[in-house]
C-alpha cells in the first residue's frame, strides 16, 4: 500500500546515540577519563550529581541492544567512538581492548544487517590532552585528534563505510567554554574573551578537516566521510518571497552557521560573521582554509527546533521574532515546536552554500518527554510520536521537492545521560529503568518500527 507521505525505496531510517551517553564502563577495557567523566565527578556541573560511569551499561549489553535494533528495523545505526578507549591518554600508544570492543560491535551490527555510521568524536576529549594544553585551546589538539583518528580508521575501516569526523562543534566549544559565564558542558572553563572562545572551534574545524584526510589516507575501502552540526535554522513566518529571503539572510549571518558549517563547507568564515565578530576572530593560518575546506560526501544536520523570522524595515533586512508565552515546547527549555525546522535547515544548507548536490541526513531528531510506566509497565509517549511525526512530515515534504536528503536517525535509540541535565531528561524510544538495566519500549518505539514498515509516516 502506498500513500502520500511514502519515501524514496533507499531512504536511509536510524536511529543514533554516542559514547559517553550509553557505555558506561569508565573504568573497564584499559579506559581513562575523559572531560566529561571528570566534569560530572565535579559537584554541581551535573544535575542530582549524575555521571556516565554506567548509564545504559551498553558496553556490557551491546549484543541484546543490537536486538533492540533488529526488533525496530532500522537498517542504519549511528554510534560514537571513545577517544579514550582507543588511545586513553589521548595519544601515544593504541589500547587493543578497546578497539576490540568496537570490532565486537561493528561485527554484530553487520552480522544482522545494519550499516554502521561512525561518529569519531562526541564530545568526550580525553582527560590527559585537557590537563597537558587545554584540549580545544590548543592547535595541537587538533593534530592529535588526526593521529587517533589514523589509528582507529586503520584498526576498524575494512568493515566501516560511513564515517562522521565531529559532532556538533558549537557545543564542544562554544559551550565548553565561554568567555561570559562557567560554560554548561565539559570541561566547564571560563575563558578571558570571545577571541579565545572562537579559537576553540577554528581548531575543531582544523580537526576537522585533518580528520577527513586522515579517514582518505587510511580506510582500506572507498567511504563516506562527513561532519555533523547543529546548524542553526531560522524559519520564515509565512513563506512570502520577501520572509523567505529574510530567513536565509538571517541563516547565513547567524554565528553557529557562518562561523562553522559556512567555513566547512565553503572555505570560508562568512563575511557577515568576520564584521560582526571584528576583533574578535580566531587567528587563522596560512592554509588552514584550505585544510577546513576538505571535499565532503555528505553533511549530517542534528535539527530539533528552529527560529521564527521575517523581513523587516532596518539594515539587516530581517528580524527575528520572540516566541509568545505558552509556545508549544517539549521537556527542555530549548526544545521549542516547530516541526518546519527540518525542511528550512534543509533547504537553506541546499541552497545558501551553494552545495545543492551535496547528500544531507538528518543525523539527530528527537525530544524530551515526561515519560512515565504504566500498570500495564508501558510507557505510552503519545506526545513524542505527536512531535516526531510533525518532523517527519517536514522530511518527507523535502524529498519531494527534490533536495537531497538520503536518510534519518531519531535521537535517541533508548533514554541516556543527557550531558548536564544528567538522567532527568529522557529522549530516547526505549525507556531505560536505571536500576535494573531494563530496556522497555515504548509507543513511539512501536510507531517509528512502523514507519520503517510502511517506508512512510504512520
Ligand atoms: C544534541 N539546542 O545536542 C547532542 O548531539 C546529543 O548528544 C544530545 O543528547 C541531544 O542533542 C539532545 O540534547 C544539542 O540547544 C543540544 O538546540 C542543544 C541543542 C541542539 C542539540
Amino acid at each position: 500500500m502506498t500513500n502520500f507521505y511514502q519515501f524514496p525505496q533507499d531512504f536511509c531510517w536510524g536511529a543514533a546515540t554516542a559514547s559517553y551517553q550509553i557505555e558506561g564502563a569508565y573504568e573497564e577495557g584499559g579506559r581513562k577519563p575523559s572531560v566529561w567523566d571528570t566534569f560530572s565527578a565535579t559537584q554541581g556541573k551535573v544535575l542530582n550529581g549524575d555521571t556516565g560511569a554506567v548509564a545504559c551499561d551498553h558496553y556490557h549489553r551491546y549484543q541484546s541492544d543490537v536486538e533492540l535494533m533488529v526488533t525496530l528495523g532500522i537498517k542504519h545505526y549511528r554510534f560514537s567512538i571513545a577517544w579514550t578507549r582507543i588511545l586513553p591518554d589521548g595519544r601515544g600508544t593504541v589500547n587493543e581492548e578497546g578497539i576490540d570492543f568496537y570490532k565486537r560491535l561493528v561485527d554484530c551490527l553487520l552480522e544482522h544487517g545494519i550499516t554502521p555510521h561512525v561518529t569519531l568524536f562526541h564530545w568526550d576529549s580525553p582527560q590527559t590532552l585537557e590537563d597537558l594544553y587545554g584540549s580545544w585551546q590548543s592547535r595541537q589538539m587538533a593534530y592529535d585528534y588526526a593521529d587517533y583518528v589514523k589509528a582507529v580508521v586503520k584498526r576498524l575501516g575494512s568493515r566501516i563505510g560511513h564515517w562522521i569526523t565531529l559532532n556538533e562543534i558549537p557545543c564542544f566549544t562554544h559551550l565548553s567554554y565561554d568567555a561570559e559565564r562557567e560554560a554548561p558542558h565539559a570541561p566547564g572553563k571560563r575563558v578571558s574573551s570571545a577571541k579565545e572562545v572562537w579559537q576553540t572551534s577554528h581548531h575543531a574545524l582544523l580537526a576537522h578537516g585533518l580528520g577527513c584526510q586522515a579517514i582518505r589516507e587510511a580506510s582500506p575501502i572507498p567511504c563516506q566521510v562527513s561532519l555533523v552540526d547543529n546548524i542553526s535554522v531560522t524559519v520564515p513566518i509565512n513563506e512570502s518571497p520577501a520572509n523567505i529571503t529574510a530567513a536565509k539572510n538571517a541563516f547565513q549571518t547567524s554565528w553557529v552557521n557562518g562561523g562553522v558549517i559556512f567555513p566547512a563547507l565553503t572555505g570560508n568564515y562568512s563575511s557577515a560573521m568576520l564584521d560582526l565578530l571584528g576583533e574578535q576572530a580566531p587567528d587563522v593560518q596560512p592554509g588552514d582554509l584550505e585544510i577546513i575546506h576538505q571535499p565532503l560526501d555528505a553533511i549530517g544536520l542534528n535539527i530539533y527546533t528552529g527560529t521564527y523570522v521575517r523581513a523587516a524595515d532596518n539594515k539587516l533586512g530581517y528580524e527575528f521574532l520572540d516566541l509568545p508565552k505558552g509556545y508549544p515546547q517539549m521537556y527542555m527549555p530549548w526544545l521549542n515546536i516547530v516541526p518546519e525546522s527540518l525542511y528550512w535547515g534543509i533547504r537553506h544548507i541546499s541552497e545558501t552554500m551553494q552545495r545543492n548536490d551535496l547528500p544531507v541526513y538528518i543525523t539527530e531528531n528527537g525530544c524530551a518527554t515526561q515519560d512515565e510506566i504504566n500498570t500495564h509497565g508501558e510507557v505510552i509517549d503519545t506526545d513524542r510520536i505527536f512531535y516526531l511525526r510533525q518532523y517527519l512530515k517536514a522530511a518527507h515534504r523535502a524529498v519531494s521537492e527534490g533536495y537531497p536528503l538520503k536518510g534519518y536517525f531519531v535521537w535517541s535509540l533508548m533514554d541516556n545521560f543527557e550531558w548536564a541535565w544528567g538522567y532527568s531528561r529522557r529522549f530516547g524510544i526505549t525507556y531505560i529503568d536505571y536500576k535494573t538495566q531494563q530496556r522497555i519500549p515504548k509507543a513511539s518505539f512501536e510507531w517509528y518500527a512502523e514507519c520503517i514498515r510502511q517506508n512512510s509516516i504512520v
